[in-house]
């Protein structure tokens, strides 16, 4: 079952600053972590992603700037996401063809993904995508 789920990550914060632990397994991530990436430096106006995953679960927060997630379901339902703080968590599971775009220039996107990098997880033509989703 497909979904795209925004979260709030609770901040441990002090006098100090801010903290927020993310636990594999727990409420905010809902799987074990094999993996962690992180994007940052991005040319201006680019859109990265432009595919979908068949197996792969992902956390995605924008640790610094913003930018914006598009997702669209596999019924074709499409949804926006603006990550623009540390606390906002959105929490991408099954075949969503996703892009990230509107990038602010100090953007650092962290990515805990579910499995290790695997090329053929990939669907990166979006015919190919919505025929695997019955379109
Ligand atoms: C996703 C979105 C949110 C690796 O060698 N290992 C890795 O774990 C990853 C993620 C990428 N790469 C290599 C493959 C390419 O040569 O890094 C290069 C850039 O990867 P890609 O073009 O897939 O990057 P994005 O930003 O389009 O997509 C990435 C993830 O690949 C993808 O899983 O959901 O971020």
């Amino acid at each position: 079952m497909a979904s795209v789920r925004e979260i709030t990550l609770q901040p441990r914060g002090d006098s100090r600053g801010q903290l927020i632990p993310l636990e594999a397994g727990g409420a905010e991530v809902p799987f074990d972590v094999k993996r962690v990436y992180y994007i940052f430096d991005t040319t201006p106006g680019t859109v990265r992603g432009k595919h979908a995953h068949r197996r792969l679960n992902q956390v995605l927060v924008c640790v610094s700037g913003a930018c914006t997630i598009a997702c669209e379901l596999p019924d074709g339902t499409r949804s926006e996401h603006r990550l623009d703080w540390p606390t906002k968590g959105l929490v991408i599971e099954g075949v969503v063809w996703r892009e990230m775009k509107d990038f602010s220039k100090d953007a650092v996107l962290m990515v805990l993904a579910s499995e290790h990098y695997d090329p053929a997880d990939y669907i990166r033509d979006y015919d190919q995508f919505k025929k695997e989703c019955g379109r």
